[in-house]
């Protein structure tokens, strides 16, 4: 264990998307690296979306997931690990909300209100977004104890519909099935 982390586990959901070369691929070899790491388990994973951009527009579709982690990290060094990954992955940063070959976003941990420079939960965008509240509606369990559940299906009650999103295939990570009973 790091010194980045405690030994209480926090439940994590994390919105992935990948718009530039091989998005299946970015969205696995992402999920595989958290999960490689000593502190974080990948607990969930939901379908795979193909979603129309939102924001910039003129940009390729992106894939979009969501994935459920067990962790003893703190809320920062959770972020840290995922933007590392972001990095490890190809990420280059050019236009604010444009392409990218894997984006990672922290949504929710246990509840946890955060307002940092470099952090705020929940995610502040996360429930206008449709292409991260229909991944997210396939892993939320029924009894979800930090108030998820309540927060997703308000959130969803007030879009239009899902227009722009259609499911692209029910899972992209091979080792995801080993897990569920874990
Ligand atoms: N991410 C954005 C901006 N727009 N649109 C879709 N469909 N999917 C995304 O993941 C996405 C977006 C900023 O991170
Ligand atoms: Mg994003
Ligand atoms: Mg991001």
């Amino acid at each position: 264990m790091s010194n980045h982390s405690t030994s209480e586990q926090s439940e994590a959901y994390i919105a992935l998307g990948a718009n530039l070369g091989d998005r299946e691929k970015s969205l696995n070899d992402a999920l595989t690296l958290l999960n490689a790491h000593a502190d974080i388990e990948v607990l969930r994973c939901s379908g795979v979306y193909e979603t129309e951009p939102v924001g910039y527009a003129d940009q390729p579709n992106f894939l979009n997931m969501a994935a459920a982690v067990r962790t003893s990290l703190m809320p920062e060094a959770l972020l840290n690990v995922m933007l590392e990954i972001e990095d490890r992955l190809g990420r280059v940063r050019t236009i604010r909300n444009g392409p990218r070959t894997v984006d990672l976003d922290l949504l929710w941990m246990d509840g946890k209100v955060l307002d940092t420079p470099h952090l705020i939960l929940p995610h502040p965008r996360m429930q206008e977004r449709a292409f991260v509240l229909f991944p997210l509606r396939d892993i939320v369990p029924q009894d979800e104890p930090s108030g998820l559940l309540e927060l997703m299906t308000k959130a969803l009650g007030k879009l239009d519909g899902r227009e722009g999103i259609k499911l692209w295939t029910t899972s992209v990570w091979e080792d995801g099935s080993g897990h569920s009973a874990s």
